[in-house]
Parts: structure tokens; C-alpha cells; sequence
């Protein structure tokens, strides 16, 4: 192996995705249930303590978008669409798969979609409380979760016992260490790894299904990169500008916004959105009642569409430190309302802190990949 290449286990998060179809075909095949997830709120736990696989199916490319557009109205978030679209035209083998589909009734346009949903499959959705200090929606949504645990169970025909649903908090807080561990190294300067690479590893991990085999993977990838650096290895120059990303989840189709950056002299070192920090920040307690803890935590992940939505500038500002960044890029998709009315506070906070801040809208059609990357260079090329 050339000495500044990443371990062969990095090119398998960077190909996880497609491998993992494979995978999910196999475990079905055993009888294993699937459970399909749309967002970072769904408590994972609950579901791998109820023996079934828990995959994340929002969808981020634009195949199925003309599709969708045949039921569901052209102005609308790609990622609704390109979901109800992977569903109606059964081409996601994880949505086709799945025994069940969890939802949360997050912005207006995921939680109408998931009644049009659920006339394709069987479908639970959760009623997510839109503020997370107060008693009333805190009690809310732990009986959202305990109401999970018994959809699951009655669906699957299981018993989570205590000890169930403790094992998959322990596992899951181990995921999330590993993860975190992993993009901390950005911290460094220069990172050593690019913000592509990083996000590979960061979405590939979630479609590794057999957890001793993904976390030792983590581990391996970690150590590799750790040693890579402390043999002088840069894969990034000193010079690049140093990008946090903030705003809609991204993948796929909108890695565009990345690929735009790191050719512009930047560099993302840090997610704050739902592909990186917010998902991992957290650990569930594991000295408190199970559930409970489970509630508490999942409550308190920041989006925008909580209101007020405090947690998010908490974890924006503690990242921008600690990632010593130079510029903030937000990314919103089109047609994504809370967003896009949060993006002028973000504004003011994220200039508030001295630091540069630029806003991009996009879609998950390849039509302004140009326009992105003059926008961003221009942004990267005004920290200079
Ligand atoms: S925790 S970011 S995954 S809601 S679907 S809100 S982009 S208009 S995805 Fe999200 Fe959960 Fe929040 Fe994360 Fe906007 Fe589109 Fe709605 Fe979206």
C-alpha cells in the first residue's frame, strides 16, 4: 500500500452503500426484519433492540424525481421526492425491503408525503413535539417512543426486554464514539483526510449492517489515518481554506457542494448537519430508565424544524471552535421552508463570530454545478 492511501476498509464505506444491497438480500433471507428510517430523531435503538436492521432510507439522488412528480407537486423538497419516488417505483432495495417505515412528523412536506407513503407500505409515524424544553412535549415524545417499542413489537411478534434495549444503547453510544473519533481528526491542521473522504466513511457507515465487523472497520480506518499523519503524510494542503457545512442533509446528488469547495482551495473539515456531528454529537445515558434516556436524547438533537431551534447554534458555534474554522458554507435544498427562514439567524450568529458565512440553494439535478462552484470559489477566494 502507497504510503499516503487510506486502508482498503476506507474504499469499502466509499462503495457500502451498493454493497450493502446485497447484504440486506442475505439478511432477509435469514428472516431478519428491515426497518427503513427518514431521519436523525428516529430512535434507532428501539429498533435494533427489536432484532430488526435499522436503514436509513432518505433518498438523495434525482432518478426517481420525475417519477414522484406525477403525485406529489413539482415545488417540493427533492429529498421528499426522490424518497416517495424510490418507493413508488420499488427501485431502492432498502425501502423495498423494509417491513415497516418509521417517520416523524418533522416539516409539513415529509409528514403529508408519509400518508401517501403508507397506501405503498406499512408505515409508522411518530409524533415529533416541534419545541424540546418544555414537560408536555417532552412527556410527548417519550410516549412516542414507548408507543414505538410496542408497534415493533406487536408488528414482529417480539418481546424487548430490558436487557434488549440496554445491549443496543451500549452499541449504538459505541458506534457514535468511533464516528466521532473519526471526524475529530479534522480538527488537525491541515485535516488528514478531504471532507469527500470524510463523508464517505460518515455515510458508508450506515450501511454496514453487521456492527462488530462496521465498528472494528472504524477503528481500523481511524488507526490507519492516525498513523498516515504521524509519518508526515498531507493529503490536504496547509493553505486550504477550512469549511464547516451546515443546513439540509447531503449526499449523493448534493456532493456537488463539497466536490465545489475542494476544488475551489477549501477544505470541509466538519458536518454539522444530519450526515455528520448531529447525529453523533450525543450519547444516549446509559444510567438512566432506558427509554426515558432514549427520549431525552434524541429530543435534543438541533433542527430547523424545532422551534426555537437553540441546539443547532450550540453545536454550530462548539464545532467552528473546535474545527478552528474559516468559512461557513449552509447548504438548503429548494423548497425546504424552515431552513431557508432559519438561514438569515444563522447568518447573523455565524458573523456574529467573526467568521465568514454563505448560503447555497440547490437541487439534486446536476444543472447548477457550475454556478455552485463560481459562487463558492468566490467565497473561498475572498478569505485569501
Ligand atoms: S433532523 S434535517 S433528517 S428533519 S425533508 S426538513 S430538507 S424540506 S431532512 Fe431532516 Fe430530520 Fe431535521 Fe435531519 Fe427540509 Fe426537505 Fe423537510 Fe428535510
Amino acid at each position: 500500500m502507497e504510503k499516503n492511501q487510506l486502508p482498503k476498509d476506507f474504499e469499502h464505506f466509499a462503495d457500502a452503500r451498493k454493497q450493502g444491497f446485497l447484504h440486506i438480500k442475505g439478511l432477509k433471507d435469514q428472516g431478519k426484519k428491515v426497518v427503513g428510517t427518514f431521519c436523525t430523531y428516529t430512535p434507532a435503538e428501539v429498533i435494533m433492540a427489536s432484532g430488526a436492521v435499522c436503514v436509513g432510507i432518505c433518498s438523495f439522488s434525482d432518478e426517481t424525481i420525475p417519477d414522484a412528480e406525477k403525485v406529489l407537486p413539482r415545488n417540493l423538497c427533492p429529498l421528499i421526492k426522490s424518497s416517495y419516488g424510490f418507493a413508488l417505483t420499488e427501485k431502492c432495495p432498502y425501502m423495498y425491503f423494509s417491513d415497516l417505515l418509521v417517520g416523524e412528523t418533522t416539516c409539513d412536506g415529509k409528514k403529508k408525503m408519509y400518508e401517501l407513503l403508507g397506501e405503498l407500505k406499512d408505515m409508522h409515524v411518530l409524533q415529533l413535539p416541534q419545541t424540546q424544553t418544555d414537560n408536555v412535549s417532552k412527556e410527548l415524545w417519550y410516549q412516542e417512543v414507548l408507543g414505538l417499542k410496542a408497534r415493533l413489537e406487536s408488528t414482529f411478534g417480539v418481546t424487548i426486554t430490558d436487557e434488549d434495549i440496554r445491549a443496543a444503547i451500549r452499541l449504538k453510544n459505541e458506534e457514535r464514539k468511533i464516528l466521532k473519533e473519526l471526524y475529530e481528526l479534522s480538527q488537525a491542521c491541515p485535516p488528514p483526510i478531504s471532507g469527500a473522504e470524510q463523508l464517505k466513511i460518515l455515510y458508508g457507515s450506515q450501511f454496514k449492517f453487521d456492527y462488530d465487523e462496521k465498528l472494528q472497520e472504524l477503528r481500523d480506518v481511524v488507526t490507519k489515518i492516525k498513523e498516515n499523519y504521524a509519518n508526515g503524510v498531507r493529503p490536504v494542503a496547509e493553505s486550504a481554506k477550512r469549511i464547516l457545512i451546515t443546513g439540509c442533509p447531503l449526499a449523493g446528488a448534493t456532493e456537488k457542494v463539497v466536490t465545489a469547495i475542494e476544488e475551489s482551495g477549501g477544505v470541509v473539515v466538519a458536518y454539522e448537519n444530519c450526515i455528520g456531528a448531529k447525529t453523533v454529537d450525543k450519547l444516549v445515558d446509559e444510567n438512566e430508565e432506558p427509554y426515558k434516556a432514549i427520549a431525552d436524547r434524541y429530543l435534543q438533537i438541533g433542527c430547523s424544524v424545532m422551534t426555537p431551534d437553540t441546539n443547532r447554534y450550540e453545536l454550530l458555534s462548539r464545532l467552528m471552535d473546535e474545527f478552528k474554522v474559516d468559512g461557513v458554507v449552509e447548504m438548503t435544498l429548494q423548497a425546504c421552508h424552515t431552513y431557508a427562514v432559519e438561514t438569515e439567524s444563522i447568518r447573523r450568529f455565524v458573523q456574529g463570530k467573526n467568521v465568514p458565512f454563505i448560503s447555497v440553494e440547490t437541487d439534486y439535478s446536476a444543472a447548477d454545478a457550475a454556478q455552485l462552484k463560481n459562487r463558492l470559489a468566490a467565497f473561498i477566494e475572498m478569505m485569501a
